[in-house]
């Protein structure tokens, strides 16, 4: 239903995305995506560019006085650090950073100089991502679906999860967005404060974790019956997509992993009202690929960043010599700004998932439809209840 593309590099003039399939009549201005792109932006440990760009996103096509028309919607953010780069005479890089596309970017598309990988495989993409998220926010928004993230370890220093868990996920978004790690643990900010600051001069760079979690879902929306319709695999893949995660949970799947089933699914109960209603949330608020209403958390492991001050040995591919990467400027912690990223992907496909569910061309389409949404109560699942022959007949 829903599909986007984005280009640029970058040290490039801009970076630009094309999100098609949007319905018509969603009110929408640029400021509507500048919340988003700042807050991509923020993060303790980030390196030298986040000084030099201050995003903006400009909407050239599909939106017109103020509203969605349908048509695809054109975004471009321009890079500032261009003027400085625009026929630019550069050094040759041919030592291939470990962990970066340098050197599988090279093998693939037999690139002559490793900054051409470099340039398209840089997390500078993922601006752009986050304008389209900020649109599928919008959008999701406006059925009272509401997305966050918050940071819960960074190099080896973990979030207390009583702590975590005692806290609603309005709160957790809360606290989040208070601080610049994006954690909303703050007993521990010190101490991760402390880790980032002392890898930096330690010339190293660090990864963690982050959750995201999506409030107000319908249930019901993906599907059991494809893989390819399974709202989890659309969800892993999203955000397993993003530069630097190498790991994503729905949930405590790991966790969950290594306990018996009794004590892992969620038990259903009916309330005084019939409403079937589940006193935990340990399946991350999917079953068989659908939504089950509950919270949707969604987990996922960043890498250490690729690019150290602290050299890595490698080869120099134009002289066949052993030799250390040379630094680029490169950020040291990034684990905050990926949540945000993060979110963006997770935008993206539940809205994708909504209008699979609701189609319709308009919002005005929409809301009746939404309106009509089977829910997990008594009223709405009527069983036949009678024996019945099973067959294909
Ligand atoms: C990145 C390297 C750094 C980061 C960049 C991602 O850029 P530069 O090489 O210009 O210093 O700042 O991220 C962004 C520019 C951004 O907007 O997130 C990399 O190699 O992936």
């Amino acid at each position: 239903m829903l599909r986007f593309l984005t280009a640029g590099e970058s040290h490039g003039p801009a970076l630009t995305a094309i999100l098609e399939g949007m319905p018509a009549g969603l009110p929408l201005s640029a400021g509507d995506l500048a919340n988003d792109l700042a807050r991509r932006q923020t993060s303790y440990g980030a390196g030298g560019r986040m000084k030099i760009e201050q995003d903006a996103a400009r909407i050239l096509a599909g939106v017109m006085a103020g509203q969605t028309t349908g048509a695809p919607i054109a975004l471009l953010i321009e890079n500032k650090d261009y003027a400085k780069w625009r026929d630019k005479e550069i050094e040759p890089l041919t030592t291939p950073r470990p962990g970066h596309a340098d050197l599988t970017g090279a093998v693939k598309y037999g690139y002559r100089d490793l900054r051409v990988a470099l340039e398209r495989a840089s997390a500078r993409e993922t601006a752009a991502r986050v304008a389209v998220g900020s649109v599928c926010r919008a959008l999701l928004a406006q059925f009272g679906v509401q997305i966050g993230s918050y940071v819960t370890a960074i190099g080896g220093v973990e979030a207390d999860q009583a702590r975590l868990d005692a806290l609603s996920f309005s709160d957790r978004f809360a606290l989040a967005e208070g601080n610049d790690l994006r954690c909303p643990d703050l007993e521990i900010l010190e101490a991760l404060r402390k880790r980032v600051w002392e890898c930096m001069q330690a010339k190293d760079t660090v990864g963690g974790v982050f959750e995201v979690a999506v409030l107000g879902l319908p249930p019901g929306l993906g599907s059991h019956v494809h893989f390819d319709r399974r709202l989890g695999g659309r969800l892993l893949g999203a955000v397993g997509s993003i530069h630097a995660i190498k790991g994503v949970e729905i949930g405590h799947a790991f966790a969950n992993a290594a306990k018996v089933g009794t004590e892992v699914h969620d038990e259903i109960f009916a309330d005084e009202d019939g409403r079937l209603v589940r006193k935990t949330n340990r399946s991350g608020g999917l079953e068989g690929g659908i939504t089950t209403g509950e919270p949707l958390i969604i987990r996922a492991a960043m890498k250490p960043i690729s690019t150290t001050l602290n050299p890595l040995r490698s080869v120099n591919l134009a002289t066949g010599q052993a030799e250390p990467t040379r630094y680029e400027r490169s950020d040291f912690n990034a684990v905050p700004r990926a949540g945000v990223v993060a979110e963006a992907m997770v935008a993206f496909v539940l809205a994708d998932a909504l209008l699979e569910k609701l189609g319709g061309d308009s919002l005005d389409e929409m809301r009746p439809r939404f309106e009509t949404l089977r829910q997990a109560r008594l009223e709405d699942l009527p069983m036949d209840n009678v024996l019945w022959q099973f067959g294909y007949a």
